[in-house]
């Protein structure tokens, strides 16, 4: 046995079986092959009566072990392992703590009583991983709590705690204890004292749906889940399953586990869980040591100031927010508030907790010298350079030395920034989304000056504040908004050339985006972009293509959203915006004094574009260090900007659909605009030696 990963003792008549598999005791091939042994040797064992199964560390076994997908199976494979343990003739009695999920709540399922510690967290989360559960979840959890709750949590993937698991009769018991052998051993004693054998599940008949609810929990889950396969494979494998014996349910299920695992879909989640978790990894910051950061300050108490407010104050920090006047500052203190009451209604914060935070913990101010004492400021001030460089030098003058000065800008210069402080080298730029007390991905710039102890502190705030942390360089939008202002670009180039906004929007949604890029434009207001265009107009390349119908709405007082007609019209009718049939016509005036005549563009042709612009863009990033890895990319975009997460972001997308053909598909579209249309020589050279981004990153790392 694999004894380092899963050890077996006992004490007295009780067997005791731990998992040890460091950090979240996934089910690796080794740990199924010592759990496997384990039952062997519990059978085998005079002296034993019943095993407490549970595990060391920070939590019980939160699944297989991801890393595994996509690779040959070895055996024994985890239905077989956990079907040793139900087949047990001794109790066996999985002691819960942590997270139990996945493959690790399976094997819950296979034994025969299941005792959870307080703040334990259950669910079977495969379908965010493109999965079913593939170890007996489906038919085992059904029996355990019923067709109904089964089928939510499985196509939902949702976690729950033990009180509710108690509720839902998922475990037998809920202990009043901290360490989960001890409340193992306590349960098994008193089970042992009662006579009480073991409990199957596979020996409970299967609970029968309800046609008729059935029909309308499949049309919910078809439209929470759109785009995905793999919930509504869940939903049908329980359906068709439910009516069949044990052995077949289990047959049926892993005959769709298989087909799941083969899918895009799959690959594309399971990239996406581990670019994530790669976007903290900073190889140049082992063994730098963060600042300590307890008290921040923020800036402007606009919606993104309240924002960052109410998320520090949930991870937390003491905040101090700073506005021009006192009118201002209530007002700020006000929207907090109602951000944290949403808090509250998300079950993310109690209510007594939300008045201790606004009491306590928050302060609003109209002077900078209440900053005079803080760790960490954020500036989330108006988006113009002078403005930040004003706020900056005040920020130099009255905050102690060595407090980091972070802008929130979301296109500026942060070393023009940092030039208007005397200290440089407290300077970065932390560029929060809006809202930023919803919205997890922060990027994190790091300037030309900026050293590793204040990038480290920023990846440990990002931490803290429960955000994904990811780096980028300094260049004109950083990752996110430079890609945006390019996949835009492509936008407009499409309907300049005769597609409408809405057949734009439609196929970009088509794609698995939940809005068009002409809906994303009248939610954030259009007199933003205007007002860039106006500022950039001066020192355009004449070859780049103007809007102009953009520049006509905004000048025609048509914001968006907020004024009730931007590209749509939003009237009682139509809240979520209708099409303006008016817009045609614009269109076709605007296009005649181009001298443009507009051509049709089928759905894939635009999708075609926007994310050629995007891969290309993404490319020429990752090329010029902007980005150090595409994975990076990818995890901006999935958390920043609604790419579909079950196509793992642009940069795994583009590598799926072949650097080959989108390189190419880029040389011909520079036959009609070969200003827009440059090639990035990385893609260029990647698809020509049939690299992937991957390679490019791995080179980024090494060098
Ligand atoms: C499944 O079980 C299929 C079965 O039905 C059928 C099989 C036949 N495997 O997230 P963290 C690593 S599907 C491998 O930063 P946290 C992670 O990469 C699986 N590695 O910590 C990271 O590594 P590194 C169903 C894993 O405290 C480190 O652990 N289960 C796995 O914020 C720490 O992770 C799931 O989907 C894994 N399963 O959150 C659960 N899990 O340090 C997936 C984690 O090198 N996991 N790692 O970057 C989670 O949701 C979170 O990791 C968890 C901890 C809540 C457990």
């Amino acid at each position: 046995m694999p004894e380092h990963l899963v050890a077996y003792h006992r004490e007295g008549e009780i067997a005791l079986i731990e998992i040890d598999n460091p950090p979240v005791n996934a089910l690796s091939a080794a740990v199924r092959q010592g759990l496997a042994e384990a039952m062997v040797r519990l059978a085998a064992d005079p002296e034993a009566r019943a095993a407490v199964l549970f595990c060391a560390g920070r939590t019980f076994v939160a699944g297989a072990d991801v890393s595994e997908f996509g690779k040959p199976p070895v055996a024994p494979i985890l239905p077989d392992v956990i079907t040793g343990i139900e087949a047990s003739l001794k109790p066996v009695i999985a002691a819960l703590h942590g997270t139990v999920l996945g493959g690790g709540l399976e094997v819950a399922l296979g034994a025969h009583y299941r005792v959870a510690l307080p703040g334990t967290r259950l669910g079977l989360p495969e379908v965010t991983l493109g999965l079913l559960p593939g170890a007996g979840g489906t038919q085992r959890l059904p029996r355990a709590i019923g067709f109904e709750a089964a089928a939510e949590l499985i196509t939902s993937g949702r976690q729950i705690d033990a009180e509710e698991a108690e509720r839902l009769g998922l475990i037998d018991v809920l202990a009043d204890e901290t360490d989960p052998r001890a409340a193992g051993l306590t349960f098994t004693r008193g089970l042992l004292a009662d006579g009480c054998g073991p409990h199957r599940l596979s020996e409970r008949a299967s609970p029968a749906p309800q046609p008729d609810r059935v029909a309308g929990f499949r049309a919910e889950v078809e439209r929470k889940t759109r785009g995905q396969v793999a919930p509504l494979r869940a939903l049908d494998t329980l359906v068709e399953s439910m009516g069949m014996s044990f052995a077949e349910g289990m047959a049926h299920e892993r005959r769709a586990f298989r087909d799941l695992m083969q899918t895009p879909q799959r690959a594309a989640l399971v990239h996406a869980f581990f670019a994530e978790r790669r976007a903290a990894r900073q190889e140049d910051l082992a063994g730098v040591s963060a600042c300590q950061v307890d008290r921040i300050g923020i800036v402007g108490g606009g919606t993104m100031g309240q924002g960052i407010a109410a998320a520090a104050l949930i991870a937390g920090l003491q905040v101090t927010l700073v506005e021009r006047d006192d009118a201002s500052a209530d007002r700020a203190m006000a929207g907090i508030g109602k951000m944290l009451d949403g808090a509250v209604k998300r079950g993310k914060l109690n209510a007594d907790t939300r008045l201790q935070l606004l009491a306590q913990r928050l302060q609003a101010a109209a002077d900078y010298d209440a900053l005079s004492n803080v760790d960490l400021v954020i500036e989330a001030a108006f988006e113009d350079l002078a403005v930040k460089q004003e706020v900056f030098r005040t920020l130099d003058r009255v905050c102690r030395p060595g407090t980091v000065l972070a802008t929130n800008t979301s296109y500026l210069d942060v070393n023009l920034i940092a030039d208007a402080t005397g200290r440089p080298q407290d300077v970065i730029g932390l560029h929060f989304f809006s809202p930023a007390n919803v919205m997890r991905l922060l990027e994190i710039i790091v300037a030309d000056r900026t050293p590793p102890e204040v990038t480290a502190t920023a990846f440990a705030l990002a931490k803290r504040m429960g955000k994904i942390g990811v780096r980028s360089g300094v260049c004109d939008g950083f990752i996110g908004n430079r890609m945006l202002s390019t996949y835009r670009a492509a936008a407009d180039h499409l309907v300049l050339d005769g597609a409408t906004p809405y057949q734009v929007d439609a196929a970009v949604r088509a794609f698995g985006f939940a809005m068009g890029p002409y809906q994303v434009g009248d939610l954030a207001g259009l007199d933003i972009g205007y007002a860039t265009r106006q500022r950039k107009a001066a020192t355009r390349d004449p070859r780049e293509r103007v809007p102009v119908f953009a520049d006509r709405l905004a000048e025609a007082g048509r914001l968006g959203r907020k004024t009730g007609r931007g590209y749509y019209i939003y009237d009682d009718a139509a809240p979520q915006g209708r099409p303006d049939p008016e817009m045609e016509a614009v269109l076709n005036g605007i296009r005649r004094d181009l001298g443009i005549t507009p051509r049709s563009f089928t759905e894939a042709e635009i999708q075609d574009r926007y994310m050629a612009a995007m891969v290309n863009e993404g490319a020429k990033i990752l090329d010029e260090g902007i980005a150090a890895r595409a994975s990076d990319i990818d995890v901006v975009l999935l958390h920043g900007y609604g790419f579909p997460r079950w196509k793992g972001g642009p940069m795994h997308w583009a590598e799926a659909e072949g650097l080959d053909r989108i390189a190419a598909r880029i040389q011909s579209l520079a036959e009609d605009d070969p200003y827009f249309w440059q090639l990035s020589p990385l893609l260029a050279r990647l698809a020509a030696e049939g690299d992937g981004f991957a390679d490019a990153s791995k080179q980024k790392e090494l060098t």
